[in-house]
């Protein structure tokens, strides 16, 4: 082989050792996972038990939820933007659904107990519509709640000494059974929204 021949084989070769590999991972991201024989569907792995404080400092469980379908949101309340924002987004909605309003629940748990505690929740609560149901509890009983509901939380330092919460900004829709539907979008009208959930009441 000429050192010419040489190169162009080398190139050759790498390049269909890269659309192998390319090859094997997309097959691997479009290739649905096997469950096991009579396993639950993967939807069941978000959501389950839990027991919290409600901003009135009242115990409530999932087995209180049962029989409505609920919306489900993680934050905290010194959140600058995101929260503020989906609990005024989830405000329209739960005034355009009227009175059908009392058959949903709308969980506001928080990822900062330190900070959110019921008395803090009703502070802030009372900002938005007064549906929203506000959890806290101490810090395991939250960790264990949101690590169900597969959210992702982190506690980051700030300059002047405090600290902020990232955290996952999805809005759960759960079944009248608390089982995981879908994520429940809120980048659409208030009213196609509202269509969506009065098809689940
Ligand atoms: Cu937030």
């Amino acid at each position: 082989m000429s050192p010419r021949t040489a190169r162009f084989a080398l190139v050759m070769s790498a390049f269909v050792a890269g659309l192998a590999i390319s090859l094997a991972a997309v097959l691997w991201l479009v290739t649905p996972r096997l469950a096991a024989p009579g396993a639950p569907p993967p939807t069941a792995a978000i959501g389950g038990p839990f027991r919290l404080l409600d901003q009135n400092g009242r115990t409530v469980t999932d087995a209180d939820l049962k029989g409505h379908p609920f919306l489900v949101f993680f934050g905290f309340t010194h959140c600058p933007d995101v929260c503020p924002t989906t609990m005024f987004e989830i405000s329209e909605v739960l005034r355009e659904l009227g009175p059908d309003a009392d058959r949903l629940g709308a969980l506001f748990i928080t990822v900062d107990p330190e900070r959110d505690t019921p008395a803090a929740l009703k502070d802030y609560l009372s900002s938005f519509d007064s549906h929203l149901l506000g959890l806290t509890g101490d810090p395991e009983a939250v960790a264990a709640t949101a690590k169900a509901y597969r959210v992702y939380f982190k506690k980051v330092p700030l300059d002047d000494g405090g600290y902020t919460m990232d955290h996952t900004a999805i809005v759960y829709l759960m079944d009248k059974e608390g089982r995981f539907v879908a994520p429940f979008s809120l980048r659409r009208t208030t009213e196609a929204a509202v269509a969506d959930l009065r098809k689940r009441l």
